[in-house]
């Protein structure tokens, strides 16, 4: 038995772990205790990796569909030389737009997929370029975006004395605070001091542990901003220096927040006034803090204007680093930069480059919105969709609006589908190219480093860097390849070139890669750290992970001639909020519940949830506060139906008292393909629940994936006379 350093690849947070080898088979996965960051932080998923990689389900082969309608293996580059032909087919039939991409969470397996991925569908030339960002939170790049861009970063996680989170749950997601060790964080940050406010209708795993928790009704993000705004405006709480020098529009949003009193909005969203009030009061207490909104703000439907609202309170209260301030995170294995204390050029936010055929949408600063793909390859008439490259998502299991998805994958002329796992998407693929995993291949924090680059809520405090060999080979007799491989074969075969971006915000180097030969996995990642702000060589001299300080880097005093300016009122924002108003009224909907998104430290989104552990429930469970479930008389572990306005799925209830009553709980991924036919047992796919084209974010596409309005229906509850199906109406969310 030997044991090696890796780095966890199975969600974004990278832990830094130790690998025992036997017989060439990793048997046992653990944190790493002498590592500075994790400090042996390791969850359930990453230590059950091990028995994954193994795990017979696993493709093996690459597949390919016969003319018997079923899947049957083929050697990988067979497979990758006839996509090649069809898309060279389709491409000269119909046009480059007929061909688009998909890249989905599973992306963090090795910091090559995504630079090759994009380089692919560029060298191709079509515009229909599409990744997950899309249907998770878009808005955070848009709303930052519309308010404009200060030259130097966010005090963010460098020693932040308060912290507002708004509908996300770091300790289970890691999202929302820093890579790293979340609950270690959080106690040093706790007993420095630090004040967390946390806004969400559940008492989540980090709500537990807030000074305030305002656990709002869902859906009143942007009014409880708006509020917050009012305080800071009443109570001239906010930085006015900093406002008067860089910003504009401060009357304009003053007048536009004026209705929006803690009182108002309280009774809105049904909290105490006083709650609005200390959020403002703590937030702005300090210049050291920051906000972060999670997937149920995001998905709401209002993304855009909450994230916008929430840059504004984020700049009143002058959360920026100014000259003469250290950067903490100056990057690892991302190129140096330079930061200045002053408002810099803006970029265009949302509506630009490739319209969508579908809403009115566009391409958008978090990119193509994913929201319309599925109209885009149903519609008829010039630029439909036929063909699909699918890397490391799966639309069949995670996009909103299941059945439309599937109808939309069924007819495709083809749909490749990058994917260890049978997923559901596999399952209606025309080829699904099988791929090594995690310890099979050779990965780098240079991902980390971007997304520690790329806003607020995401990133590292410190600039740490670790670089993980390839340790164990791929199951014997396999033919698998690397993600990043199928895209440098098929640009290849159909004679394309690959001009490679590095993952280096905020200005991004193209260079082409040599098509003579193909490099290996390392021979690229070289290729990608080039120039970084610490080399390659260096970080793998330190197998552990370390930080890497390196020289101090310092914000850049004003140049003094910048005339941009941070904007507080943007009219269509300014616009929105007031239809959030008291005088615009109240939108309704006769069903009780709300559906809250949710997720669970076992899983991770749709990946692998056919090969959970054992000891753990096989499905996503339908929580309910359990006055609620008294009131449908609904027992523990009952089936009950969750209908929506457009779908019906079955699940089980649990209980679950750190719900706000009137809402419902489920995280997604679960449930397969509707024509499996499944019980409640294995799960239930909450998409189904949900529409593309109801409710949307009108900038982002992004589809209304939480604060769903549904029904809990008590099966065969004709038969128990007892049961309301009314829900618990004095309190649940309107
Ligand atoms: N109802 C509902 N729907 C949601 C959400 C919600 O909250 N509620 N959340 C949304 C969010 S936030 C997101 S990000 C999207 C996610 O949307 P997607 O990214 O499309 O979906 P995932 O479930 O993450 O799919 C990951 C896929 O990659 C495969 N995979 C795993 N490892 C590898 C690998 O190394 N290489 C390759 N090529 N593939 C691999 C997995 O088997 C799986 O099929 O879903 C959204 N859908
Ligand atoms: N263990 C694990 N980690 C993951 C994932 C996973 O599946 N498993 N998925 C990864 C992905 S793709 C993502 S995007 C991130 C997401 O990370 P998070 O955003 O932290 O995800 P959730 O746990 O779903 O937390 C969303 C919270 O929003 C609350 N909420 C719902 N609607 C509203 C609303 O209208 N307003 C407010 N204020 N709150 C609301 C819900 O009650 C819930 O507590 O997690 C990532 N990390
Ligand atoms: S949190 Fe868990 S799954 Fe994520 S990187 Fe760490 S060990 Fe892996
Ligand atoms: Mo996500």
């Amino acid at each position: 038995m030997t044991e090696h350093s890796s780095i966890c690849r199975v969600c974004l947070n990278g832990c830094a772990i130790r690998v025992e080898i036997e017989d060439g088979k990793a048997v046992k996965v653990s944190g790493d205790k002498e590592n500075p960051v994790y400090q042996g932080f390791v969850c359930v998923k990453g230590r059950e990796q091990v028995r994954l990689l193994s795990d017979p389900r696993r493709l093996q082969h690459s597949m390919k569909r016969g003319r018997d309608g079923e899947l049957h293996p083929i050697p990988v580059n067979d497979a990758i030389g006839e996509i090649a032909e069809k898309l060279g087919r389709i491409r000269d039939r119909h046009g480059l737009r007929a061909i688009a991409g998909y890249l989905g969470t599973a992306l963090t397996n090795s910091p090559a997929t995504a630079p090759l991925y994009t380089a692919f569908m560029t060298g191709l030339g079509t515009p229909m370029n599409f990744w997950s960002a899309t249907i998770d939170k878009p808005s955070k790049k848009i709303g930052p975006m519309l308010h404009g861009r200060w030259g130097a970063p966010p005090v963010g996680f460098d020693d932040p004395e308060v912290i507002m989170l708004l509908g996300s749950n770091p300790l289970v997601t890691f999202t929302g605070f820093p890579y790293g060790n979340p609950g270690k964080w959080l106690n040093e940050r706790l007993s420095a001091g630090t004040k967390l406010i946390v806004i969400d209708p559940r008492r989540s795993d980090v709500a537990k542990r807030a000074h305030l928790h305002i656990q709002a009704k869902p859906g009143y993000d942007a009014q409880i901003a708006a509020a917050i705004i009012n305080v800071l405006f009443a109570e001239d709480l906010y930085d006015r220096a900093f406002a008067e020098a860089n910003t504009e529009g401060l009357e304009t949003l003053r007048g536009a927040v004026a209705e929006f009193t803690p009182q108002v909005v309280a009774a809105m969203a049904g909290i105490p006034a006083g709650e609005i009030v200390e959020a403002a009061r703590l937030l702005s207490s300090t210049k050291r803090g920051y906000i972060n909104a999670g997937t149920g703000p995001n998905m709401s439907g209002l993304g855009t204007l909450i994230e916008y609202m929430l840059v504004n309170i984020h700049t009143l209260c002058g959360y920026w680093l100014r000259a003469g301030d250290r950067v903490r995170h100056p990057g690892v294995l991302s190129h140096p930069a330079t930061f200045v204390a002053e408002v810099i050029e803006p970029m265009p936010a949302y509506g630009f480059g490739e319209k969508l055929r579908v809403r009115d949408l566009a391409n958008t600063a978090s990119g193509m919105p994913t929201g319309g793909l599925a109209d885009e390859i149903l519609m008829p008439g010039e630029g439909q969709v036929r063909a699909l490259i699918s890397c490391g998502g799966n639309p069949a299991g995670a996009w909103p609006e299941q059945g439309h998805t599937i109808e939309a994958m069924k007819a495709l002329e083809l749909l490749v589908q990058i994917d260890p796992w049978m997923s559901a998407t596999s399952k209606l693929a025309d080829y699904v190219i099988a791929p090594k995993m995690w310890l099979e291949v050779p990965s780098t924090t240079q991902f980390l480093d971007w997304l520690s680059r790329t806003g607020m809520g995401y990133g590292q405090v410190d600039p740490y860097g670790q670089y993980a060999p390839a340790l164990v080979a791929p199951p014997e007799g396999s033919d698998l390849i690397e993600d990043w491989q199928f895209f440098y074969r098929l640009a290849k075969a159909m004679d394309l070139p690959l001009n490679v971006m590095t993952l280096i915000q905020p200005n991004p180097v193209t260079e082409p890669l040599p098509m003579e030969s193909e490099p290996t996995t390392d021979e690229l990642m070289e290729w990608l750290t080039r120039d970084a702000r610490i080399p390659l060589s260096e970080v793998k001299k330190h197998p552990r992970g370390a930080i890497f300080p390196g020289d101090p880097l310092y914000v850049q005093p004003p140049s003094g001639k910048s005339a941009h300016r941070l904007k507080l009122a943007v009219p269509e924002m300014m616009g929105d909020l007031a239809g959030l108003g008291p005088s615009a009224g109240t939108k309704t909907s006769e069903r009780p519940f709300r559906l809250l998104c949710r997720r669970m430290m076992h899983v991770y989104n749709s990946s692998f949830v056919d090969a959970l552990p054992a000891k753990v429930r096989p499905y996503n469970p339908a929580f309910l506060n359990p006055d609620d479930m008294a009131a449908l008389d609904i027992g523990e572990g009952e089936v009950v139906e969750l209908e929506s306005d457009f779908g019906k799925i079955t699940v089980i209830a649990h209980a679950d008292d750190s719900l706000r009553p009137g809402t419902v709980s489920s995280s997604f991924g679960f449930g397969a393909l509707p024509e499996e036919k499944r019980n409640a047992q294995s799960g239930a796919n909450t998409t189904s629940l949900l529409s593309v084209s109801v409710g949307y974010d009108r900038y982002s596409g992004q589809p209304m994936m939480s604060n769903v309005p549904v029904s809990v229906l008590p099966l065969g509850v004709s038969r128990r006379p007892g049961a309301s199906l009314a829900g618990n109406a004095a309190t649940s969310a309107v």
